[in-house]
């Protein structure tokens, strides 16, 4: 597929800088360039200067002087997106960037979509999709996890993996199906214990993708903590401590936090998202109450609860404690639960032992001093599996991918019946076909527009 229009779009995040970058990508980026450009160097023209070259000179109309710019220019193949490529360095200030982008839309360029630039990459075979939308991913990783998963992703991750056992799948479709041509003769061209051998390893390469969606999923979003206990017993304080900010009010008054409040930091280059919630009582306060509601919804869809208590206040209340803790435990077996004794700086020693006695899991903190905050965020990172991450394994973190994996995964299984059962070659081959469907939906060997659109518009413009 070739597009005939030139786009154009700033490259740089939208402000101001000390320096922009504004792209122009397509048959006529250089010419365009070239005509609204006057190099220090007289009579120099872009259009005969050498692919990944730099040029200084002025951005130009007529009369009108714009800027003193650096050109850089990327002749197609060897670009980005495939095409001709012209890079625009200009000084920084929001009204250079858009007085120079307005001009080049005069002189016919069209305003970039987002995600063309890697769209158009993607059609000229730079990229396959998954690494397209690893760019994405890269673009938005804040962490290190993130960032490194992405990165891996992008330099073919599991793609290429997937690409090669489509391959060999597709010789053995087509050595079935051949058999079908010659269903008079009886012959069978596909060997069927290499066939069987080959459906196993897909079979074991496709789970442990699909299995690491689940930590691909933590490393990408974050992995969400909700913290609860009773009104007034630190939570928000313990959130401050946490992000090391004043994010929610703290006050002395019991229901202060009336929804949730959540942010996210990362923690040994694992994205945590710490979910504030409003304290659990009884109450006849419907704003609170409200809140309350949420606390639960919170946990439901946190994958790690930290329960507060004030540890001053245990004396008094180590009967309903209990009672609470078994409750959550029992309604969340699966879930892993902190709990935490808070204001240690409030209690003496010896009650601290008889904490320690009483919940033997007891974690001791200070949200207010800072103490024991360390080692909660040392127990947080030690429960996440992070070991794949570490052993450089492939980790699926897009659900689109994950889902075509999942399909995949179903449709081999019936392959491998069928060889098991000594289904016929046409059926087999039917099923041998959806497979192939869906390892092509993640490389992008088989795509629709609709898909495209979608995974592009999630890009950012000039991208
Ligand atoms: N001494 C001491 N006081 C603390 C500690 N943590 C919190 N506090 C105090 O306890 C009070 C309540 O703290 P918050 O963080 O607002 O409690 P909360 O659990 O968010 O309360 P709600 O939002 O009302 O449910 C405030 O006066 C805090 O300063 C601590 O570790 N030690
Ligand atoms: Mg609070």
């Amino acid at each position: 597929m070739t597009h005939q229009d030139t786009i154009v779009a700033l490259a740089t995040a939208s402000g101001s800088g000390a320096i922009a970058v504004i792209r122009l990508s397509g048959n006529d980026a250089i010419t365009i360039a070239e005509s609204c450009f006057k190099s220090v160097t007289p009579n120099k023209l872009l259009g005969k200067q050498q692919t990944h070259t730099i040029h200084l000179g002025h951005i130009v109309e007529e009369e009108r002087v714009f800027d003193e710019v650096l050109i850089s220019v990327f002749k197609n193949p060897n670009s980005y997106t495939g095409e001709d490529v012209v890079e625009i360095s200009c000084h920084g200030s929001l009204y250079i960037q858009q007085e120079i982008i307005q001009l080049f839309l005069r002189k016919g360029c069209r305003m970039a979509n987002a995600g063309e630039f890697t769209l158009r990459a993607f059609l000229n075979g730079k990229l396959d999709l998954s690494q397209a939308e690893a760019v994405a991913d890269l673009i938005a990783s804040d962490n290190e996890a993130s960032h490194q998963v992405a990165m891996q992703q992008m330099r073919g991750g599991f793609s290429s993996e997937i690409a090669k056992l489509r391959e060999e799948l597709l010789n053995f479709a087509s050595l079935i199906e051949l058999e079908l041509d010659f269903a008079e003769e009886d012959v069978e061209f596909a060997d069927r214990s290499q066939f069987k051998d080959l459906v196993e390893r897909i079979t074991f390469v496709l789970k442990r993708l699909i299995d690491s969606f689940a930590v691909g999923n933590v490393i990408k979003n974050g992995i969400p903590v909700a913290i609860v206990g009773e009104p007034n017993v630190g939570k928000s304080t313990l959130l401050n401590a946490l992000l090391n900010e004043e994010r929610a009010i703290v006050s002395e008054i019991a229901g202060t936090t009336r929804d949730t409040i959540e942010d996210e930091i990362s923690i040994g280059g694992i994205g945590f998202r710490f979910i504030d919630t409003a304290g659990i009582r009884e109450t006849k306060d419907v704003v609170e109450s409200i809140g309350i509601k949420k606390t639960f919804e919170k946990i439901d869809q946190a994958q790690v609860v930290i329960y507060l208590f004030d540890a001053d206040k245990f004396k008094a209340q180590s009967s309903t404690l209990k009672v609470e803790l078994e409750k959550i435990k029992n309604k969340y077996p699966q879930k892993p639960l902190i709990v935490i004794a808070n204001k240690i700086d409030k209690v003496d020693d010896i009650s601290i032992s008889k904490l320690q006695s009483e919940i033997p899991e007891i974690k001791l903190l200070s949200a207010k001093t800072g103490f024991g905050v360390d080692e909660l965020t040392n127990s947080l990172l030690n429960l996440i599996n992070t070991g794949a991450l570490h052993n450089n394994e492939t980790i699926v973190t897009n659900s689109r991918h994950y889902d075509a994996l999942l399909k995949a995964f179903e449709e081999v299984q019936k392959v491998k019946y069928g060889l098991e059962t000594g289904l016929s070659g046409d059926l087999l081959a039917i099923d041998i076909r959806q497979a192939l469907y869906h390892f092509g939906e993640i490389t992008g060997e088989i795509t629709n527009d609709d898909l495209l659109g979608n995974i592009f518009a999630n890009f950012c413009i000039g991208k």
